[in-house]
């Protein structure tokens, strides 16, 4: 049987998140813009590709969510981006309105469908699909750690001259400047980084990390990142599609685990064809647990401006 896969949004990170998923051949693809004639443009101009780079898999584009019914997942990418100097959280009154939409209509027609939120601010629009889809919390989860931890990997790597394959990381936190990201839990080939650098370095690669969105942003000046990006939503995607069962980051609703309840945050989970199928709890310094608490308040703080 085919899976599929719907991406709502075509702009920087829906096109490319739809582009990897028939080039990894993991499902058909049905991509869904505003803009009229976009989505129809770009996935022909990506069945056209397929001769060439070899694959089978099938992609439609419409203005239409008709196309996306029976998605086993469906990717959020619709929104407004940020420019120079603006936070994720100036996105909030404009991605409320076009997330309560969105949701509305996948919901409509894919009921059953996992949801990986990648709009920002992320957490925040992560739980508004969770409010307005009414779904069950094990199939919504938001797209931020898997990227987090792939740019302080890349930090890593390059501080040290390493392969990033040998490379791993943990973050913990919202999406946003408040994250956390957790060095004595980050490895190169099992050894802690701890080990291998002083610790103004690791509080460097921390600072970059977290900055390292409005890094992108800074340098394109027209938008924000969407390469890696999208690689981090297709790593989920494949996970729950082959239920791989790998152990993520991601932005999901805690309902007492880390003592943050009712609020969507980035926590490491088990992800498979069932969707969060585990939220693994760690135990943290107090220190650390502090730094989680600061950012589930900034999250919180969001969540309570939408007023739902
Ligand atoms: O780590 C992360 N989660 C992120 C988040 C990393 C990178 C980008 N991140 C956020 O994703 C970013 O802040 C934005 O909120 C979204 C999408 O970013 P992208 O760079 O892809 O923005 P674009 O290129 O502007 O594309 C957004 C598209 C655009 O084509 C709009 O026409 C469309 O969304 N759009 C809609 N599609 C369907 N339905 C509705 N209502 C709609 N409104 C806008």
């Amino acid at each position: 049987m085919r899976n599929k896969v719907a991406v709502i949004g075509a702009g920087h990170v829906g096109a490319t998140t739809a582009q990897r998923i028939v080039e990894k051949e993991l499902a058909d693809v049905a991509l869904v813009d505003i803009v009229e004639g976009m989505p129809q443009g770009k996935a022909l101009d990506l069945m056209e590709a397929a001769p060439v780079e070899g694959y089978n898999t099938i992609i439609e584009g419409s203005n239409d969510y008709a196309i996306t019914k029976g998605s086993d997942v469906v990717v959020v990418t619709a929104g407004l981006p940020r420019k120079p100097g603006m936070s994720r959280d100036d996105l909030l009154a404009k991605n409320q309105a076009i997330i309560t939409e969105v949701t509305k209509q996948l919901v409509k027609y894919s009921p059953e469908a996992i949801i990986i939120n990648v709009t920002n601010p992320l957490d925040v629009m992560t739980q508004l699909i969770q409010i307005v889809s009414g779904n069950d919390p094990k199939k919504v989860m938001g797209m931020a750690g898997v990227l987090d931890t792939a740019r302080f990997r890349t930090f890593i790597a390059m501080e040290l001259g390493v392969s990033v394959r040998d490379v791993s990381a943990f973050v913990l936190g919202g999406h946003g400047d408040s994250m956390v990201p957790l060095a004595r839990y980050s490895t190169v080939a099992g050894i802690p980084i701890t080990e291998l650098m002083d610790q103004e370095t690791i509080d460097r690669l921390i600072q970059r990390t977290r900055k390292a969105g409005g890094e992108i942003v800074g340098l394109l000046k027209t938008g924000s990142a969407y390469y890696s990006p999208s690689a981090s939503a297709v790593a989920m995607v494949e996970a729950i599609l082959r239920d791989q069962k790998r152990i993520f980051p991601c932005a999901v609703m805690c309902s007492g685990q880390y003592g943050i309840k009712d609020l969507v945050v980035g926590v490491p989970v088990k992800l498979g064809s069932a969707g969060i199928e585990e939220i693994i709890e760690i135990k943290l310094t107090d220190e650390e647990a502090a730094a989680l608490q600061r950012s589930a308040d900034a999250v919180r703080s969001t969540v309570a401006k939408m007023g739902v």
